[in-house]
């Protein structure tokens, strides 16, 4: 198992920039695949950010010229022909609490696809809140192509976000779409010009690093909890959020700012 302390080498990148951070995949030789390594990297990068009351989003993105190519296959293969390697593990271990944790943060995920998004790596960009995407980027369920099913919530992803049809396509195909595709099948926000990728995602952190982040992190909370809630539950569930945003000073300050005519100054607070 390669270092964790690697400096020369780290499978994750991070940086900090004004109100937002960046978490970089950064293994591009094997276009940024997760091994152990990295999923421990990227666990303590995204704890960290959560714990920094400054950070108010993030951006994810990939080395090199893929975005992430889901689990690194290198040690997938068994010993022996005939040999089982059983799965389930990684997902207990890594994949799951990631999706978890990801959906779960309070605060906004951006993901600029920069490349090829396979595999988990593919369902890993789904899982975040706005996802935008290189023009000459491709998504790929790749998991259909040796035997496996959509993990890292694929199955869970798909048919919500591109209906049935397109779900069962995509993981029992496993062709690769174009990002235009994504964008249009509803997948994605937006597919950006490659050149505009990173400026298009600074932009938009940089937005969300002025927003109220209170009530941007209980519109996630909300969207997250409807895809299980009936209406009345949803109904029961907006009340109550909307009384613990009407609770954060930032509210008040937009409605201030409304009526004086002037841009709001949101404390971000969480
Ligand atoms: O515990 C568990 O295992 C369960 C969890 C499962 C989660 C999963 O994600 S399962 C699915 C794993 N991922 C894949 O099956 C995708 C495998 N990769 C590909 O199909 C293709 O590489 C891509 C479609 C992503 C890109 O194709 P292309 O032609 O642009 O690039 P390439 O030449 O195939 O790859 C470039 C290099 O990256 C190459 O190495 P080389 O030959 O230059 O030394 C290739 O082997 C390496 N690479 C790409 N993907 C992986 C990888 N190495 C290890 N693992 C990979 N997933």
């Amino acid at each position: 198992m390669a270092d964790l302390k690697d400096i020369n080498n780290p499978p994750i990148l991070t940086a900090k920039r004004s109100g937002y951070r960046i978490i970089t995949l950064n293994r591009p030789e094997r276009l940024n695949a997760f091994n152990e390594p990295m999923h421990l990297a990227l666990r303590v990068a995204l704890m960290d950010a959560e714990a920094d009351k400054e950070c108010r989003a993030l951006l994810i993105t990939g080395a090199g010229r893929g975005f992430c190519a889901g689990q690194d296959l290198t040690t997938r293969l068994a010993n022996e022909p005939g040999e089982a390697r059983v799965l389930g593990g990684a997902l207990e271990a890594y994949y799951n609490p990631l999706i978890r944790r990801m959906r779960a943060m309070p605060i906004p995920i951006v993901c600029a696809v920069n490349g090829v998004a396979a595999g988990a790596g593919a369902n890993i960009a789904l899982a975040c809140d706005i996802v935008i995407a290189a023009r000459s980027a491709t998504f790929v369920q790749a998991f259909a192509r040796i035997g496996l099913i959509p993990d890292s919530g694929g199955t869970w992803f798909l048919p919500r976000l591109a209906g049935d049809a397109r779900a069962r396509g995509l993981a029992m195909l496993a062709d690769a779409i174009s990002a235009e595709q994504a964008e249009q099948w509803g997948l994605i926000w937006k597919v950006v010009d490659d050149a505009g990728l990173q400026t298009e995602a600074d932009t938009i952190c940089q937005r969300f690093a002025r927003a109220p982040t209170k009530g941007l992190g209980l519109i996630k909370r909300a969207l997250n909890e409807s895809a299980s809630n009936t209406l009345d539950q949803q109904l029961d569930l907006e009340r109550d959020l909307q009384r613990e945003a009407s609770m954060n000073p930032d509210y008040q300050e937009g409605v201030r700012a409304f009526f004086e005519k002037r841009k709001p100054n949101y404390s971000g607070r969480r």
